[in-house]
């Protein structure tokens, strides 16, 4: 970890009723996959939501009506950076695993899908942001690669329990052209670096530094309310909308 603190925005992808399950106590509330992100602006690109499989996550109880399923050390951070009554005790309403995130049906904000799916990521750390990621395949390698392997690989989807048909309609959405990676740079660059799956680490690191300050120096918004803007001036604007239309909140750690 670096001494720089990080801020993060959580993208609140709202789970759709009815609940099933262990997650049946949660029903009349509204629950949010809390994705923490760097990247605001590609919220447009969204396919699908990432969680660890063996992650250990829980439902708490975040302002007085709303409910954020996050990892207890995220849970832990909001309570505090949101000045709640007893920051030190998160009421956790019930405890998850990633398995039990899996397949979950969300509304997310500004993807063109209706409903996207909560699908497993095999390298997500448990100590860094929430543990749950929002997947933009279009402009992150990671995203990328592994809704790659998702969709070619049916032993992987088999292995845990991912039904087709919350992988194989989410195309690729194009939502940022990059001079010299096109509009989407994640396929370009992966593909120019023959990376081989989601777990080929050195090269997704490489992978993401060719692209990542490159996308926020010189893309150019293909779609939004900024179509035709730089990255570089759309982003803030895009998070301070999501934070004032209550579809994301501010995070740092
Ligand atoms: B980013 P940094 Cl389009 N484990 O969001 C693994 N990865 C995580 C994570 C976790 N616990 N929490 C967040 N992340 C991802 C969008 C995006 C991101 C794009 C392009 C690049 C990119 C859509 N996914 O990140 O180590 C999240 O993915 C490139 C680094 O704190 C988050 O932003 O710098 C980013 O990693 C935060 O990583």
């Amino acid at each position: 970890e670096g001494v720089q603190p990080q801020d993060y925005t959580l993208i609140k992808m709202e789970i759709k009723a009815p609940f099933t399950g262990k997650l049946e106590v949660l029903a009349g509330r509204r629950v949010f996959l809390a994705a923490a992100t760097l990247r605001p602006e590609t919220m447009y690109g969204q396919t699908n939501a990432w969680v660890l499989p063996d992650g250990q996550y829980g439902a708490y109880e975040i302002d007085d009506t709303e409910v954020f399923i996050v990892t207890y050390r995220a849970a832990l951070n909001l309570a505090y950076q949101r000045k709640s009554r007893i920051p030190e005790k998160p009421t956790c309403l019930v405890e998850l695993t990633g398995h039990d995130l899996i397949g979950l049906p969300l509304q997310s904000p500004l993807t063109s899908y209706d409903t996207i799916y909560a699908l497993p990521m095999l390298t997500i750390l448990t100590d860094k942001g929430t543990g749950i990621v929002t997947s933009v395949p279009s402009d992150s390698p990671d995203d990328y690669m592994a809704m790659k392997d998702l969709k070619a690989k049916p032993a992987l989807r088999q292995k845990f329990n991912v039904k087709d048909e919350w992988v194989m309609p989410f195309e690729i959405i194009p939502i940022i052209n990059i001079p010299g990676f096109g509009d989407v740079a994640a396929e370009k660059v992966c593909t120019d670096l023959k990376i081989q799956s989601q777990n080929d680490k050195e090269k997704l690191a490489e992978a993401k530094r060719q692209t990542y300050l490159k996308g926020f120096t010189d893309g150019v918004m293909l779609i939004g309310d900024h179509q035709g803007s730089k990255v570089s001036d759309a982003k803030p604007l895009i998070r301070k909308m999501l934070e004032l239309e209550g579809m994301a909140v501010p995070y740092s750690e």
